[in-house]
């Protein structure tokens, strides 16, 4: 693919296109006419300046072309490239043999082909008093032209069969990653493996300026994303492809894969990179009018840095699941907090908030619970040692322990009751 960044040449190039129509005629009436005396020679030389000011612009726009600083982009197109891609996928290599061997096969018999017509049609001429033949129906030419391409057909179809079959056999992925078209930007969401539960957006992040001409452009000029899909590399990764809005297509030539996007169904793709590095692609279904800015860019790690990267990826999203910042409402957290009691306390301190006589305490009507909010937030903070209550720090976020404790203090006998009745998530951070 031939990039070429000279964009912003172009104003310049068309404005010179401008004057050089305006001030043609005049030149051409200078030539005809010589020099009219309502025209002086300033104003003739100030022609011949444009005319050469425009000759200056078109040798400094093809410059710009040439010397205009576009390299290859790793994992993407290459400057003058004119091959297919190289691949970073055994289905991509097969998908380029195949491109071969028909293109190969096709140019055989396009010689063959036109070489017989023309031979026919230069040796068999009327001025060398050749007579025509004149015979009709010849069986033996009729079955080898019904024949010989047959077994061309099938020929080229064992291969590409064999190789369409291995792009839609997803079984045994290693990885499963939900892709989603959206107008106009991709989601990914990892259903298992280490990331598992991990899901994010991944917008363009070609800066604006760039788009409009005002910033020369970057190496990897629409082609790059905040958040790229992260993978292992030499893991089978299987991409189940769907769509929230219009249909658009995941595309990334170098793994070898090109699926549409469609609302209401999933698709399923994969690929196994087997090499380390960042891969490029884009949008290849026409989805509307910011189609040509959302690209895909898959970055293929090794499998320590992708098991790192889960991990930071995991403790972000305990991190963000709740955001300990927002203004909650004291009934919001309440009803939250339900939630998490039901999950987390009910076992011991049971849904009634009455406990088990001898065994865990009632929190209806408990000291702790209707005293001050400082004393709650350390028993489930800190637990009591060498008690079933353990510590619920590392176990539930600022807004969940909160939101229990809101819960507690609101529900059963407690209500209206007690001190200190809203404990805000803010109050759990300063206390951890
Ligand atoms: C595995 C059982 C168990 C679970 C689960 C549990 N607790 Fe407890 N909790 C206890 C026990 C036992 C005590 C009493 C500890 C002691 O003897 O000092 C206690 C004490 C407390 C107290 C102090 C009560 C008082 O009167 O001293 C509070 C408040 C409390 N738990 C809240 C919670 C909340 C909220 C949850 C859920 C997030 C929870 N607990 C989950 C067993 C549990
Ligand atoms: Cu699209």
């Amino acid at each position: 693919m031939i990039r070429a960044n000279s964009g912003y040449l172009e104003c310049d190039f068309l404005l010179q296109i401008q004057e050089f129509i305006f001030s043609r005629p005049i030149i051409f009436a200078q030539s005809v006419f010589g020099y009219p005396n309502w025209l002086d020679a300033t104003c003739f030389e100030v022609s011949m300046k444009k005319l050469m000011g425009l000759l200056g612009a078109c040798a400094m726009f093809f410059a710009g072309i040439a010397s205009a600083q576009v390299k290859d982009m790793p994992g993407g197109p290459a400057v003058n490239q004119l091959n297919l891609f190289s691949g970073a996928t055994q289905i991509a290599r097969d998908i380029v043999w195949l491109h071969w061997l028909m293109m190969i096969i096709c140019i055989v018999i396009f010689i063959a082909v036109f070489g017989v017509m023309f031979y026919s049609i230069w040796a068999h001429r009327k001025s060398r008093g050749v007579k025509p033949a004149t015979f009709h129906e010849h069986m033996g030419v009729e079955v080898a032209w019904t024949v010989i391409p047959f077994i061309i057909v099938i020929a080229m179809a064992l291969p590409a069969t064999r190789t369409v079959v291995a792009m839609k056999d997803t079984s045994g992925a290693d990885i499963t990653v939900k892709v989603t078209g959206y107008q106009w930007k991709w989601g990914y969401e990892y259903i298992d493996g280490a990331a598992a539960g991990v899901k994010f957006l991944s917008n363009l992040s070609t800066p604006r300026a760039q788009i409009e001409n005002k910033e020369p452009k970057g190496p990897f000029y629409l082609m790059e994303v905040d958040n790229p899909l992260v993978v292992p590399v030499g893991k089978k990764i299987r991409i189940a492809v769907t769509a929230g809005d219009v249909i658009h297509s995941w595309m990334v030539p170098e793994l070898g894969v090109k699926q549409d996007a469609i609302p209401g169904f999933i698709r399923n793709v994969w690929f196994r990179a087997d090499k380390i590095g960042s891969f490029r692609g884009q949008c290849s279904e026409l989805c509307g009018k910011d189609h040509a800015f959302m690209p895909i860019v898959v970055k293929v790690v090794s499998e320590d840095d992708f098991a790192k990267w889960s991990a930071e990826q995991q403790k972000l999203l305990a991190a963000n699941a709740d955001d300990p910042n927002k203004e909650w409402a004291p009934a919001e957290l309440i009803a939250r907090g339900e939630k998490v009691y039901a999950a987390n306390c009910v076992a011991c301190h049971q849904g009634s908030g009455k406990g088990i006589v001898g065994a865990f305490p009632a929190l209806d009507g408990s000291k702790v619970v209707m005293g001050p909010k400082a004393d709650q937030i350390q028993v489930l903070l800190k637990g009591r040692q060498g008690t079933a209550m353990q510590s619920f720090a590392s176990q539930l976020n600022d807004v969940e322990i909160a939101s229990v404790i809101d819960y507690t203090r609101s529900a059963w006998g407690n209500a209206g009751k007690g001190q200190d009745p809203v404990v805000a998530p803010t109050d759990i951070k300063a206390a951890r």
